[in-house]
């Protein structure tokens, strides 16, 4: 790689103190799709390892892609005390670990969901071994998405069902976890549809209901991606701002996708960038301390080269975008608007209207305005052409 190319050293450099992740999965993308062979080799993991550091990422993340599943012990061994030499070697951290139950053809079915308790039993294994790995090396979060936990059919299964097993699985990883004394979370992502026609628990607020009938809810909380919820025709930063008020924002997954798509998983920015500087702001403006994880990966176009542009541009443009949320909340003539709304609404914008029974009387009794208030203008149109002058880079 030629960092020249890829790396100029200005205010949009990413450095390890930024916490920006990738999963092993995500730049180690050979670029297969369903119509069509890999067109990149493997990266071994040690490779991408000292990349992502020369890069000024925080970490790195794993799948079955640190350790195959048919490795032998020592195997085992080998592949992880020379993952570890690396990240002495380059202080990379491994803040998250999850593992693939999807491929193997014994998921056909659904992992923690499948008909078969056999094959949830195998499921419930292979995450046990998962979490071995990811406490071993250091993670805090295990992120649980649920490739097929769903169905082509309703014949084929009662959901009411599903969502049972489904508990139970949470819950018994829980209770591991607990008499393991690990110190580590889980973070639930959902996702509409794809692989399969319909996934249960479609969407982060779906997931978010889900965790309040589990026997530990502390200790689970939310991945959201933002081409799940795009997929799903939602509004991405509205399903991160209700985890985030909720406590419950424990990882995240950036990425791009255009509207109607299957789930493109493009570089960070490189669509509905209005989308990706609310989000950004969202973040940045509630200090959220979490890690900022690109689940994403580089066009099936591109070389090795390219995929550490890939990496290089998604951080970067997360730097921009937090350079723009400062200008917007520097901007004096945005924050007039905003002021100005303050004082259209009576200076009661903001105002939290809380119950008491002298409040409800009060407010019974209250004459309001109303042709005022039909008459208001918000001046949001004003407010969303700035906006879009800010992110054009003419303000
Ligand atoms: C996808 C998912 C995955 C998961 C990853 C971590 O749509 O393929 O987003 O990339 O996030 O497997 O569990
Ligand atoms: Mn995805
Ligand atoms: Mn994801």
């Amino acid at each position: 790689m030629s960092r020249s190319r890829t790396a100029p050293q200005d205010a949009y450099t990413p450095r390890p103190e930024h916490h920006f992740t990738f999963g092993l999965w995500t730049v180690g993308n050979p670029g297969r799709d369903p119509f069509g062979e890999p067109v990149r080799p493997p990266l071994p993991p040690t490779r991408i390892v000292h990349k992502l550091a020369e890069l000024g990422a925080y970490g790195v993340n794993l799948h079955d892609d640190l350790v195959p599943p048919d490795a032998s012990p020592s195997e085992r061994d080998r592949i992880v005390r020379e993952f570890k030499a690396a990240l002495t070697a380059t202080g990379l951290r491994v803040p998250m670990a999850t593992t693939n139950l999807f491929s193997d053809p014994a998921f056909r079915d659904g992992a923690f969901t499948s008909h078969d308790a056999r094959v949830r039993a195998y499921a419930l294994q292979k995450t046990m071994a998962a979490i071995d790995l990811g406490a071993e090396l250091g993670a805090t979060t295990y992120v649980c998405w649920g490739g097929r936990e769903g169905v082509e059919t309703n014949a084929a299964k009662d959901p009411r069902a599903a969502l049972v097993w489904y508990r139970d699985a949470v819950n018994f990883l829980c209770e591991y976890v607990r008499a393991k004394r690990y110190d580590m979370r889980f973070a639930l992502e959902a996702k509409p549809n794809e692989p399969r026609g319909d996934i249960f628990l479609p969407t982060t607020g779906h997931m978010l209901a889900f965790i309040y009938t589990l026997d530990h809810p502390d200790m689970v909380g939310l991945n959201p991606e933002v081409a799940h919820e795009q997929m799903a025709g939602l509004d991405f930063s509205h399903a991160v701002a209700q985890a985030l008020e909720a406590g419950k924002l424990f990882h995240i997954d950036l990425n791009a996708q255009k509207a109607g798509r299957f789930d493109q998983d493009l570089r960070f920015g490189s669509d509905d960038l209005k989308g990706a500087f609310f989000l950004v702001k969202l973040l940045e403006d509630a200090r959220w301390p979490g890690m900022r994880h690109f689940d994403s990966h580089a066009y099936r176009t591109e070389d090795e080269e390219g995929v550490w542009d890939f990496a290089y541009g998604s951080m970067r443009t997360y730097l921009i975008l937090k350079e723009r949320v400062e200008r917007f909340n520097g901007d004096p003539e945005i924050q007039q608007l905003l002021a100005d709304l303050g004082r259209r609404a009576g200076g009661t914008i903001g105002e939290r209207l809380t119950f008491s029974a002298e409040r409800a009387r009060a407010l019974q009794a209250e004459t309001f305005d109303l042709p005022s208030m039909r008459r208001q203008g918000y001046a949001y149109e004003r407010l969303d052409q700035l906006t879009v002058e800010l992110l054009l880079g003419v303000r």
